[in-house]
């Protein structure tokens, strides 16, 4: 699946704006038919956004199950001939959509798009109605995980993950015309060997028959480099720029359906940057040269907003990666909206991509800070249907994501119960559903303290360690001393496997604000002396390639007794103002940079 474009041959239109809202917490809505007229009793809501912040009501925020959205859009008057398509670039976490009365598409999963051929459905110059029907639930069989629980006042959700559970219309929603006979994907793959560049391309085309494909590749100020012709081949680029982290150079790769007359009769562009990526030993390759990784795990998440994507959050979020001396950031803990990784792939910041399969483990966080009192794998829990689900969210991951330079490696999970022979079993196929999708980028996922080195039964299968870790806060809380002895152990432990270790969180609760002579847990100066700990054991450890602090800025969450107003440990607070341990990572990382 392609993401709309604007091209030579296609044409798209936005559907963001104000859609007709209603919540249907019985479930009677589709029973009802409310796709099939004027959706009664709605409310306006704004697309995109999480609906859940955007109203002063409680029933709004907390809603578990259904939500309807709707409105109408005039398909435009030029369609004529073309392939109508309808495009959702995220629906959180499932949706049933309808074009006037007919059921078009259904998707599972909450970070990824779908789209459904819409063609014989409309009349160019005519008007449709668009409904989405959104489910917020989560069960064992979703990633992530969850359950609904009934008590006495309604149904509640619970799950396993520490962000607040946003639903509803996260991202753009566009009608796109296309050629019958079309582009339907392309992977492009890239390398380079002394000065001469290749750039690999394969092109599935639909209803191709007599057209030929071509491809062109231009460099950043529009002069063709390379040609080819056909389904795929490889394209040789001599003088190649390549494309760095902190220095992002982009060629432009047009694919063209060409017929005997020579009239382009299709045309997509994708942006290419040439680089190689290789885990050698202990090091992290770009280009061939060791990349050590300084940034964060983020969230997509925003006051009001929730989780729905913004431009000038974004920009504004790269300009603070930039401010920090950031390279790098993980898509903790889902698939991030495309313009996040565009606006990466522009800027030379490099990402580690995440699944949204977080929150399976059962060992974490419960009652009294216990279990949850689940089993994390079994039959009526986490079973071979979600793990067919969780491949399917790793196979729409790599699909979509495949081809942006930024993107170096997978991770297929953020901290599982991992070790357990239930866990290997679970896991083992899908590093091999990741490999098989992508052969050309490693694979790992984040591992959890509750499975030690030696204990860990997924990391085998890892082409990178990465580690989550909070020696100084979750542990030896307030004694950095003791914590640094026994994270530098603990990291040493891991440097035997002979990997790459790249630490995806470390990060302590900051009040911003709250100060204290004697660094004190929730104080500034202890986040910044938990960091500078941190540091030190890291400079120690050979293996280690990467720190990314948990996180960049303050988030929300459920509500709980380890929470106050959401996570505190973001080096921002959530409106973006830096706590003191801004300037100290600035002063680590502008001197690194
Ligand atoms: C973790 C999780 C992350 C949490 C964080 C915390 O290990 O991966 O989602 O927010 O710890 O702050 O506890």
């Amino acid at each position: 699946m392609l993401r709309p474009q604007d091209t030579s041959t296609r044409e798209r239109k936005t559907l963001d704006g104000i859609w007709a809202f209603r919540l249907d917490a019985d479930a009677v809505g589709v029973q009802n038919r409310w796709y099939a007229g004027s959706l009664t009793e709605a409310r306006d809501m704004a697309v995109p956004a999480s609906f859940n912040d955007l109203t002063a009501d409680a029933a709004v925020r907390d809603h578990v199950g259904d939500a309807w959205y709707q409105r109408t859009v005039r398909v435009p008057r030029g369609w004529d001939g073309h392939r109508v398509v309808l495009h959702f670039e995220s629906a959180t976490h499932r949706a049933t959509v309808w074009v006037d009365d007919l059921e078009v598409v259904r998707h599972e999963g909450g970070y990824t798009p779908f789209e459904a051929d819409i063609t014989d459905l409309v009349t160019p110059g005519e008007v449709i109605r668009v409904t989405a029907l959104v489910n917020t639930s989560l069960s064992f069989q979703s990633i992530p995980p969850g359950v609904v629980e009934q008590t006495a006042a309604g149904p509640r959700q619970r799950y396993w993950h520490d962000f607040f559970n946003y639903a509803g219309l996260h991202r753009s929603v566009w009608l796109s015309a296309t050629p019958g006979a079309r582009i339907e994907d392309l992977t492009v793959t890239t390398g380079f060997l002394g000065s001469t560049g290749s750039v690999g391309w394969t092109v599935q085309a639909v209803d191709r028959e007599e057209l030929e494909v071509h491809v062109v590749l231009r460099n950043a100020q529009g002069d063709e480099v390379a040609t080819g012709i056909g389904e795929y081949g490889s394209l040789e680029v001599p003088d190649v720029r390549l494309w760095a982290p902190g220095s992002p150079y982009l060629y432009d790769l047009e694919v063209q359906l060409v017929d005997h007359g020579g009239t382009v009769r299709d045309s997509i562009h994708q942006h290419v940057g040439v680089r190689t990526v290789e885990v050698r030993g202990t090091e992290f390759l770009v280009n061939g040269e060791p990349f050590y990784f300084r940034g964060f795990g983020m969230h997509e998440d925003h006051a009001v907003l929730g989780k729905g994507h913004n431009n000038a959050h974004l920009v504004h979020d790269f300009e603070l990666l930039h401010w920090i001396g950031a390279n790098s950031f993980r898509t903790s803990h889902y698939p991030y909206s495309e313009d996040v990784l565009d606006y990466a792939d522009r800027h030379g910041i490099v990402v580690i991509d995440e699944t949204a399969a977080v929150g399976l483990n059962m060992g974490l966080g419960g009652g009294i800070l216990g279990g949850q009192g689940y089993t994390t794998f079994s039959p009526e829990t986490i079973n071979d249907t979600t793990r067919e689900v969780h491949a399917q969210a790793i196979r729409e991951l790599v699909a979509r994501d495949k081809n942006h330079p930024s993107v170096v490696l997978w991770s297929v999970a953020n901290e599982p119960e991992s070790q357990t022979e239930a866990a290997e079993s679970y896991f083992r196929p899908l590093f091999d559903v990741a490999r098989q999708a992508d052969p050309t980028r490693p694979v790992g996922f984040v591992n959890v303290m509750l499975a030690p080195h030696g204990e860990c039964r997924v990391s085998q299968f890892a082409d990178v360690l990465m580690l989550n870790r909070y020696y100084g806060w979750y542990v030896h809380t307030g004694d950095l001393a003791a914590a640094e002895d026994a994270w530098r152990r603990e990291l040493q432990s891991w440097a035997s496997d002979g990997k790459p270790i790249v630490i995806t969180e470390y990060g302590a609760d900051t009040l911003s604000g709250n100060h204290s002579l004697i660094p004190q847990p929730w104080s500034e100066e202890y986040q910044v002396e938990y960091l500078e700990m941190n540091h030190r054991v890291f400079d120690s450890v050979e293996a280690v390639v990467g720190e990314q602090v948990w996180n960049f800025a303050d988030f929300a969450t459920t509500s709980g007794i380890v929470r106050v107003d959401g996570n505190k440990k973001g080096v921002f607070t959530r409106d973006r103002r830096p706590k003191s341990a801004a300037f100290a990572l600035r002063r680590r990382w502008t001197e690194a940079r």
